[in-house]
């Protein structure tokens, strides 16, 4: 698949627009047409999937890249997070009806620049998208958008010089060597890759790489245009509190799993206001932060995506 870094900085807009139109068919028929073997169903997503990373979800200029998922596996996620969701509530441990879990979440960011130094992002430059982070998730960036009740506070920064781990390689032994904190810390590696960024879903099952991979220069500041505010960092800890893309499940009723957010048929890119890609009802969401438009345009998670994350933290990460 080999898009060079240099090719995803200069050429990103045109080569995403022609990588969506080019893929979207198949992301949907692969969400709508479950094969009863996941790894078939998924070989649309896995060349976009670096090896071991299975549940990982990934946001990239090269392409689409839905998480590996098929409706089936929607499907029983539902089901296991109901009956952890249930779990918790015999143990006394629930949200109040309207209320969400409200939790601040301690964040560790591991630097793993190249041994010449590439990638060594200042320690302001980490505070600003840790700032970003916390403006998103409460909200303020429009007056539709919802305050999920997260807030982020940095725990930790270290700083690794290895030019393997900067371009992502090893990334299962990095990530168990690195990381630290329980379920209910954030981890953020900033790393060299195709990517804009990958993350584990709550419910992917290995505690030990457990966190969210991001391209370094898409952090406040960095060196990615149109990605470059650090709303990349946001999509990923999205994935990493249980939401899916906005456009999971293609034109279907329940799409994301989530009810306030119109369903979409394909990633959206750039800005384009009034897009409305499914006949059914309300325009696309393509200003929420679980769409794949330009950073400038994403302003909002909704009420939904606030309650689908709150029971998200409860069942796997409180
Ligand atoms: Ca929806
Ligand atoms: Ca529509
Ligand atoms: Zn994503």
């Amino acid at each position: 698949m080999g898009r060079t870094p240099s090719t995803l900085r200069t050429a990103g807009a045109t080569t995403l627009a022609a990588a969506a139109l080019a893929l979207a068919p198949l992301a949907t028929s692969t969400a709508a047409s479950p094969s009863p073997d996941s790894a078939n169903a998924t070989a649309a997503a896995e060349c976009l999937t670096p090896p071991g990373n299975q549940n990982a979800a990934a946001k990239g200029t090269r392409a689409p890249d839905h998480e590996p998922m098929s409706a089936e596996d929607v499907d029983r996620v539902e089901a296991r997070t109901g009956k952890l969701l249930a779990q918790k509530r015999t143990q006394g441990y629930f949200v109040p009806q309207g209320a969400l879990a409200s939790a601040t979440i301690p964040v560790y960011v591991h630097v793993m620049m190249s041994a010449s130094g590439a990638g060594d992002v200042s320690n302001a430059q980490i505070a600003e998208q840790i700032s970003v982070l916390n403006k998103n998730f409460d909200g303020k960036e429009s007056p539709h958008a919802a305050d999920t009740g997260f807030t982020f506070r940095l725990a930790g920064i270290d700083r690794f010089r290895n030019d393997e781990w900067h371009k992502d390689r090893h990334s299962t032994s990095y990530r168990a060597l690195t990381r630290k904190g329980g379920m209910n810390a954030l981890n953020i590696w900033l790393v060299d890759f195709d990517y804009l960024g990958i993350a584990t879903f709550p419910w992917s099952g290995n505690p030990f790489i457990d966190g969210v991979r991001v391209h370094w220069n898409s952090l406040p500041g960095g060196g990615i245009a149109n990605y470059n505010l650090g709303e990349t960092a946001t999509h990923e800890v999205g994935h990493w509190l249980g939401l899916y893309h906005t456009f999971q499940g293609g034109c279907t009723t329940k799409n994301d799993q989530v009810a306030d957010t119109p369903a979409q048929s394909s990633p959206t890119n750039g800005c384009p206001e009034g897009r409305d890609s499914c006949t059914l009802p309300g325009i696309d969401p393509i200003h929420n932060y679980m769409d794949y438009s330009f950073d400038s345009c994403y302003n909002q998670f909704t009420d939904g995506q606030s309650r689908r994350m709150s029971d998200m933290w409860v069942a796997y990460r409180a």
